[in-house]
């Protein structure tokens, strides 16, 4: 989830997965005569399934942390009301609501709307480059996703979905980044069952535009801008 807002000084959050694992980034102050407005560097945060609690970790090492949601939520994080700041958000399987805040404190939802079918899998990120992140949808038993650009309304349900296609194997785990640098989200797999990543750059039906093996069976796959590179690469955490 890319923002390249010269001058900003603002925490961001990207990428988020189902469980409890996320990626947090916050954008550095540019150096004096920096003329490239990249110097985002990605780290990681965390969010305790057992408690609701987030942790998230700033570049300096310096970790925020409060209570968002509650035990067996699913954890998003994007920009979701388009400042340039991402925040946390949360699927609830047991009511099918998805759960936004507009700030890394703790408090109430800024925005709710229902969420797709039980099943579904919330994959957060800016599919469309507006500089605005949207829950899209991934529905496991098919490999299907459902790309959606636009929040649900409060109360109501999600919004239309613009593109849906296949991609993968049931029972592959999805994640988001900008894998190409172009400044919009697409998708990530990760399979368990042989350790290989699948990454496309585009929104359309088709092979993976890079695929190689990382990680272990039962590691979790994250996406992000570790080095300040432009574009997002792949980790995995080790539970
Ligand atoms: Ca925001
Ligand atoms: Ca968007
Ligand atoms: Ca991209």
């Amino acid at each position: 989830m890319r923002r390249d807002r010269a001058g900003d000084l603002a925490v961001l959050v990207v990428a988020a997965l189902a469980g409890f694992l996320t990626t947090y980034a916050a954008l550095a102050p540019r150096p004096a005569g920096a003329v490239s407005p990249r110097s985002r560097i990605d780290t990681v945060g965390l969010v305790d399934p057992d408690h609701g609690r987030w942790y998230l970790r700033g570049p300096d090492g310096a970790v925020v942390s409060f209570y968002f949601g509650d035990p067996g939520d699913t954890p998003l994080l994007g920009d979701w009301d388009c400042d340039g700041v991402d925040t946390p958000g949360m699927y609830r399987r047991s009511d099918g609501f998805v759960y936004l805040r507009n700030s890394t404190t703790q408090g109430v939802a800024d925005l709710r709307f229902f969420f797709g079918d039980p099943g579904d899998v919330p994959v957060a990120g800016d599919f469309d480059g507006d500089g605005c992140d949207t829950v899209s949808l991934y529905r496991p038993s098919q490999a299907r996703f459902y790309v959606i650009d636009r929040l649900g309304r409060d109360g109501a349900g999600l919004g239309a979905a613009t593109r849906d296609y296949v991609f993968g194997d049931p029972g592959d785990t999805p994640f988001t980044g900008d894998f190409d640098g172009d400044g919009i989200d697409t998708f990530g797999l990760h399979r368990a069952s042989t350790g290989r990543v699948y990454l496309r750059d585009t929104h359309a039906p088709g092979p993976a535009d890079l695929s190689f093996v990382f990680g272990d069976p039962g590691d979790r796959p994250v996406a992000g801008d570790w080095t300040g590179a432009g574009f997002d690469s792949v980790g995995v955490f080790r539970p």
